[in-house]
């Protein structure tokens, strides 16, 4: 029985422990699997007998939130990995050689930009950086080696949205997979799957966690595909450990009320900025002033919860308001309870060359909210009292 989302993340893959029936499933914090003799050790390791051997080759608490995000997401496989930029590389990995030829949209995490501009490039798999929001620029960058054409919509940080279709329709084409970096809204307002998407990733800190207590990242998609993606994490070791999987489990549970809650928040905050005398310009995809807002309505069921804005007082404002903020918490990350507030071109973005952070629209002055879970009153509030303190 196929339940609907808010259900599934409850209950989903079965965790329920079948020799105590403890409700909650065990933590197994084990790096190793005893064998019963020498000969199952073997077969194990032949592939002919299912059981586990190291928790670096899986652990029951892995295998689970993996299994499990792939359910949600509507894909036949999952993994997960140490990190979201271990989930990013594995993607790369797995779709990639030297000779081969990836596309990457310009807006991306600032880590993401920096392990393709920096690591990638030099493993001889060729890049190219466009603005897949502009179609055309993705169909002109195909070429005949492209294997993979990675987005992130809404992007970190501008929130600029991409239409998945139309990049799966031209990659497609050219027999190129798209991957698509759905952490900002997670499977609750976006499912790539429905657009042609082959792989979905997630920087696993972010919501899934919620609480700012976890790094870890998660790959879904074809069966064949993660199983080749899987043999190259375990090569390379990007494993997660089982009790931040059991933690990523427990999160899962409550993510589709954390995520409603945020996103309340966000629009009731996206409206207010919009309408301050010290704010020139904010970005919410579920805002009308959005360049983008009729795709977002049409591809997400959610505006997520993180903003980008800019303050008339450019960006010595923003920085006012960022030491000022009481309740905000000057942090980057995104998705926890906690309301955390940076500033992108200082902060996560701040590896990136002038000429890339112009490519990508993040202008010095842009500051962003990811929003929780507080009562929104407080956070305007909170924001309200910094903001007019401000005598530029
Ligand atoms: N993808 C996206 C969209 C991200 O926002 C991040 C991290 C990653 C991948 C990498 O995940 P990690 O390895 O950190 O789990 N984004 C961060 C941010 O915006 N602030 O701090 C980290």
């Amino acid at each position: 029985m196929k339940y609907r989302l808010e259900t599934e993340m409850v209950h989903g893959v079965h965790q329920t422990d079948p020799h105590t029936g403890a409700l909650s499933m065990p933590i197994y914090q084990t790096s190793t699997f005893v064998f019963k003799d020498s000969e199952q050790g073997a077969r194990r390791f032949k592939g002919e007998e299912s059981g586990y051997i190291y928790s670096r080759l899986g652990n029951p608490n892995t295998d689970v939130l993996g299994e499990k995000m792939a359910k949600l997401e509507g894909y036949e496989a999952g993994m997960v990995t140490g990190s979201g930029m271990a989930a990013v590389s594995n993607v790369i990995f797995a779709t990639a050689q030297a000779g081969d030829h990836i596309i990457i949209d310009d807006t991306v995490y600032g880590g993401t930009h920096y392990l393709v501009e920096d690591e990638i490039r030099h493993l001889s798999i060729e890049v190219s950086r466009v603005d897949a929001a502009d179609l055309n620029q993705v169909a002109k960058a195909m070429q005949k080696n492209t294997k993979m054409v990675l987005i992130e919509t809404p992007a970190n940080p501008t929130l600029k949205i991409i239409d998945i279709a139309g990049v799966v329709d031209i990659a497609h084409q050219g027999n190129a997979l798209v991957c698509v970096d759905n952490t900002f809204l997670t499977p609750c307002n976006q499912l790539p799957k429905k657009y042609g998407a082959d792989i979905v990733l997630h920087s696993a800190t972010k919501f899934i966690s919620g609480h700012g207590d976890v790094v870890a990242g998660v790959v879904v998609g074809q069966k064949d595909f993660i199983k080749k993606a899987f043999k190259i994490a375990t090569h390379y070791g990007w494993t997660l450990a089982p009790f931040n999987a059991w933690l990523l489990l427990r999160g899962l549970k409550t993510m589709a009320l954390r995520v409603e809650r945020s996103q309340e928040n966000s629009v009731q905050i996206a409206q207010w900025l919009e309408k301050h005398h010290a704010i020139e310009r904010v970005y919410y995809p579920f805002l009308e002033s959005h360049p983008q807002y009729e795709l977002a309505r049409r591809q997400q069921t959610g505006g997520g919860a993180v903003i980008a804005f800019e303050l008339k007082g450019g960006y010595e404002a923003g920085k006012f308001l960022m030491n000022n903020v009481k309740l905000c918490t000057l942090a980057v990350s995104l998705g926890d309870c906690d309301t955390l507030i940076q500033h992108p071109a200082s902060m996560t973005h701040a590896g990136m060359s002038e000429e890339a952070l112009k490519e990508a629209f993040i202008t010095p002055g842009m500051v962003r909210l990811a929003v929780g879970i507080e009562h929104v009153q407080d956070l305007i509030e909170d924001l309200d009292q910094a903001l007019v303190k401000y005598r530029g």
